[in-house]
């Protein structure tokens, strides 16, 4: 087989060209075809080394796929001091993303040049990593150990310019990368430019005051995480120790980051958030529509924050209310947005002029008439999204999506009232819209190939990552959520207070407790989903008899100033209320509950294991395609911590013999109506099989 690395000589510049789609990664076939290029480089006539990739970038980084194997020589740390160690000048032409191994390689390099449209960065905090090959020793080096610090516990890549004004990007290269790289390092050699080592240069250290401040504000920012601070360390290490020696620190910390559940757990997202995207029974040559205007009914806060999606990613967007006031009102919201936007620094107003430009308004149907994609925000009342599917039925083009943002209304039903079922399909966006990533897309019964298609490939160009669900009440999330939350009131009525729940989940990871979420998301969009639904099938009604008795009091969470908590009108700041507890111990009384203590480890069980153990039921039903998209769902809509890895990887990580166990106690326990372990789990269990491997197991077939 031939190496994913060339090596030839122009003139007199060696040039080692990687080529390993579809990214470059570091595998060990392109470290060591870098190893030997560098080798070969040594004894010809070349006076200096270019290294660049073809493809779409500039070497990604080290090749995941390859964590948890044996690591195999040329090992990357080595292979960076050997290009720094070269007796030739070493430039980097960078060119894409050039990221984690990808940028240590190049900070390896004597010096480097990019595009402008290049993005250079250190992500391995986001697999719960740490720059294993230099990263935390020479980014300081070059940059000062504060820009270091920001760039690393962040791991979010800078483009090119900013990388030049830090000092990590030496040239940018206008035009042609290749000739222009090539141009640059005969100016190098002319000028008889030294082989500059990063490692020998000094560190431009922080105090230890400020470092104490910056490792205190990480903690709070990346609650629980393992990495970050150990990154901290790293800096440390750079700022305090000799080059070698601080390299060792790095490997040392970077070896403990490899194997702790964090990274495994953060590795199986990144590979099922990439996983998702794909839906095993499509056609691969499936023909998608075309979607360039879309209209949007209803201008709410999410109708709003959905038609921003679409503007925001160069479409037109036509968005309609039933009245101007209501219109306005929303248009209104979408500006407010936008100058957030502005003042946050996540846009410039030129940007955000022509996005919010290229969305209208219109309080008549006909105006959709051409629209390709039409997504239905409305609030959630079946009678009347199957009104508007039917209005829409009669005014829109043949060929355009017809979507509903319905987050847990039966779109078979509302399909059911067009004459176009096949063109009928879910597209559940989480609020705020324009910011939450996830996308859950609902298939319905009739949906067809390409309008499922067209829209898993739209979601990733509005910036979402799309989650396919089969359609049932609530579909992955919003059902799974029902039993978490069950399990969160029925603790609060069995015992535990509202701030002891959610100081439980946050302290186990979670962003947001449940109480606290239920007064974010309002109690009464609960209350009147309940309402809605027949009395037998609301569940146990001890679970909702506190938060049902607070809404008919008026304390809706947040948006009244009071639900399960009290908040402060001014930083919205949540305290316990004595009349809440009041409220649940008179409520426990009717419903002759003795209350006891509960300890966190049994709430965090109960309630992580609710949700694990109706995702195995999501999976036996075939609405949700594999384990990693629930994970993924649940990471992204709704605050589970990234590094426990979702839900259904965390059931695996405990052990399904042990999830089981505890499931079945709480059968005893509480009863079967909420507890009864799903068949698959028991399965699993029986077969000695782990959710990953019987995931494998499907794949294969
Ligand atoms: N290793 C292996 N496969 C990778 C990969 C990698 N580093 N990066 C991407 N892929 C695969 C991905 O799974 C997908 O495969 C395909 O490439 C396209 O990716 C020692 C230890 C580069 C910004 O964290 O952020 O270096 O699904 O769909 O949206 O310090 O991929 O097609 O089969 O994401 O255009 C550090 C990870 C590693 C960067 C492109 N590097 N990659 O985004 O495409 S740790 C990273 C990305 C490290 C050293 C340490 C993105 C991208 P498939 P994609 P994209």
């Amino acid at each position: 087989m031939s190496s994913p690395v060339s090596y030839e000589l122009v003139d007199d510049i060696g040039v080692v060209t990687i080529d390993n789609p579809p990214v470059n990664a570091l595998s060990q076939a392109v470290r060591q075809g870098i190893h030997d290029a560098i080798q070969v480089a040594r004894s010809d006539a070349s006076k200096a080394i270019l290294i660049l990739c073809e493809g779409r970038t500039f070497i990604a980084g080290a090749d995941i796929r390859e964590f948890g194997q044996r690591p195999q020589e040329p090992y990357l740390p080595d292979l960076c001091t050997e290009i720094e160690n070269s007796t030739k000048l070493v430039v980097a032409a960078m060119h894409g993303t050039a990221l984690g191994g990808g940028f240590e390689v190049a900070l390896g390099c004597h010096y480097r040049c990019a595009l402008p449209t290049a993005r250079v960065g250190l992500p391995e905090v986001k697999l719960g990593l740490l720059p294993g090959a230099g990263g935390t020793q020479r980014t300081p080096r070059l940059a000062g150990a504060m820009a270091a610090l920001d760039l690393i516990t962040s791991g979010n890549p800078v483009d090119a310019g900013r990388a030049a004004s830090l000092g990590l990007v030496d040239h940018l290269v206008e035009g042609d990368l290749r000739e222009g790289a090539l141009d640059w390092c005969r100016e190098l050699v002319a000028k008889g430019a030294s082989r500059r080592k990063t490692s020998e240069l000094h560190v431009e250290t922080i105090s230890d005051g400020v470092l104490a401040d910056y490792r205190a504000k990480l903690a709070k920012r990346a609650r629980g995480q393992v990495a970050p601070q150990k990154i901290i360390e790293c800096i440390e290490a750079a700022m305090m120790l000799p080059f070698p020696d601080g390299m060792a620190a790095e490997r040392e910390k970077f070896m403990e980051c490899m194997q702790s559940p964090q990274s495994a757990a953060m590795r199986h997202l990144f590979f099922a958030e990439r996983e998702a995207t794909k839906v095993s029974d499509l056609p691969a040559d499936t023909v998608l529509r075309n979607v360039d205007k879309v209209g949007v009914i209803g201008a709410g806060t999410m109708g709003g924050g959905i038609a921003m999606n679409f503007a925001n990613a160069g479409m037109q967007v036509t968005l309609l209310e039933v009245s101007d006031e209501a219109l306005s009102n929303g248009l209104q919201t979408i500006d407010h947005n936008y100058m957030g936007g502005i003042k946050r620094g996540k846009l410039t107003e030129a940007e955000a002029l022509e996005r919010r430009g290229r969305i209208t308004g219109t309080t008549n149907y006909a105006t959709l008439a051409d629209a390709d994609l039409v997504v239905e925000a409305v609030f959630e009342s079946l009678d009347l999204k199957q009104d508007i599917f039917a209005e829409l039925d009669s005014v829109c083009k043949q060929g355009a999506i017809l979507a509903t943002n319905t987050s847990y209304q039966d779109v078979d039903r509302i399909a059911a009232v067009t004459r176009r079922p096949k063109d009928v399909i879910g597209l559940h966006f989480f609020s705020p819209a324009h910011i939450m990533k996830l996308l859950e897309v609902v298939r319905a019964e009739k949906t067809a190939d390409d309008v499922l298609a067209t829209c898993m490939g739209l979601a990733k160009k509005i910036g979402k990552t799309p989650v396919v669900s089969g359609v049932c009440y609530g579909f992955i999330g919003n059902r799974m959520l029902g039993h978490y939350g069950r399990e969160a009131q029925l603790c609060v009525i069995e015992g535990a207070a509202p701030e002891a729940v959610d100081t439980a989940m946050e302290q186990w990871g979670m962003a947001m407790g449940p109480l606290a979420v239920f007064d974010l998301a309002g109690l009464d969009v609960g209350y009147k989903a309940r309402q809605g639904l027949p009395e037998d099938k609301r569940g146990d009604p001890r679970a909702f008899r506190v938060a049902d008795a607070l809404v008919e009091m008026g304390r809706c969470g947040q948006k009244t100033g009071a639900g399960f908590y009290r908040y402060d009108p001014e930083t919205r700041q949540r305290s316990s209320d004595p009349d809440v507890q009041q409220l649940i111990a008179s409520a426990a009384d009717d419903l002759d509950i003795e209350r006891r203590e509960i300890d966190s480890s049994e709430i965090v069980d109960r309630l992580i294991f609710a949700l694990a153990n109706e995702g195995m039921n999501i999976l036996a039903e075939g609405i949700a395609q594999r384990p990693g998209d629930i994970d993924v769902v649940y990471v992204y809509g709704y605050g589970f911590p990234a590094f426990r890895g979702g839900p259904m990887h965390y059931a695996d990580a405990v052990g399904l013999d042990d999830v089981l166990q505890r499931v079945q106690e709480f059968q005893q326990r509480f009863g079967s109506e909420n507890w009864t372990p799903a068949p698959l789990l028991e399965q699993l269990v029986a077969d000695k099989m782990t959710l990953s491997e019987w995931a494998k197991s499907r794949r294969s077939k």
